[in-house]
This record gives C-alpha cells, sequence and structure tokens, in this order.
C-alpha cells in the first residue's frame, strides 16, 4: 500500500516572494494535514547531500546555489496516498509544462527556481523526512 506521508520543501524563490501562506493552504485544500515544518537556511554541504543524486547532472551546481540562495520550508505532509497525490498536486518541474491549477503553474518562475519540491516515491520520502527531521518530530 502506498505510504501517508511525503516530505516538501518551498524552495526560496516562492519563501522571499512571500507565497507560503498561499502554497501551504493549497497543500491543506488538497487534504495534506502538517506533520513537521521547519525555516531554514540550507547550507552548501546540506543542499549537495540532500540532491546527492543529481551530482551528476550539469544543472547540479546551479540547483544548489538557489537552493542555498535564501529561506526555505522543509514539511513533513500526510494524506492517503501522500507521494502521488503531491507530485500531481504541484505539476511538472518546469512551470510552462505544468498543469493549470498546480503549485508550480501558479508560483514557479522557471524550471530551476520551481517553488517546491516532493518526494518521489515512499522510499525516498522517508529518507528525506529523515534527512530534516528528528524521529520523535517525524511520528
Ligand atoms: P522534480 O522531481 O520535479 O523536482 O524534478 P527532478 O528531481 O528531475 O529535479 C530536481 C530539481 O532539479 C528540480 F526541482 C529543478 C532542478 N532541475 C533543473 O534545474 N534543471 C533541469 O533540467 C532539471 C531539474
Amino acid at each position: 500500500m502506498a505510504g501517508t506521508r511525503t516530505l516538501t520543501i518551498i524552495k526560496p524563490d516562492a519563501f522571499a516572494a512571500g507565497k507560503t501562506g498561499k502554497i501551504i493552504a493549497h497543500l491543506e485544500g488538497a487534504g495534506f494535514k502538517l506533520r513537521a515544518a521547519r525555516v531554514l537556511h540550507l547550507t552548501q554541504a546540506q543542499a549537495e547531500a540532500f540532491y546527492a543524486v543529481h551530482r551528476e547532472r550539469p544543472f547540479f551546481a546551479s540547483l544548489t546555489r538557489f537552493m542555498t540562495s535564501g529561506t526555505c520550508m522543509p514539511m513533513v505532509l500526510e494524506r492517503p496516498d501522500a507521494v502521488s497525490t503531491l507530485r500531481s498536486v504541484i505539476g511538472a518541474t518546469d512551470p510552462a509544462e505544468a498543469a493549470a491549477g498546480t503549485v508550480r503553474k501558479l508560483y514557479a518562475e522557471s524550471k530551476e527556481r520551481n517553488a517546491i519540491h516532493a518526494s518521489d516515491s515512499d522510499e525516498n520520502a522517508d529518507r528525506e523526512a529523515a534527512f530534516f527531521f528528528a524521529e520523535a518530530d517525524r511520528i
């Protein structure tokens, strides 16, 4: 059965633009409950560790520079079928390709400055939640 938790990050572009409240309201409107949240500024080492899977990709340096450029907000979200539901709620990586009404279509600036992250599997949701939150904050 698909899991009930996923990890999201409101990225520095959306946080700096004051879109945090609107995005959280959008996620709650899609049935997600907030289970954990932090407000933080990633270090270069943290951003590189979080996106380690993309280390060999041409956009890695630019992506980690962007993710360390300002405050972001990781959150653990809960609802049935959390991972696939959140992926459809946020939309395609590139807002130009994202469906109408998705978070990225509404709030993202570009494929890189795309407002929000969402885990892409239950395994990665567990790993990414553990990256930002202590076990006691995830239960
Ligand atoms: P997504 O799962 O939609 O967040 O997208 P990916 O895991 O493929 O990529 C992770 C992040 O890398 C994206 F959110 C934005 C960035 N990225 C780029 O900047 N350029 C690309 O061509 C692809 C991804």
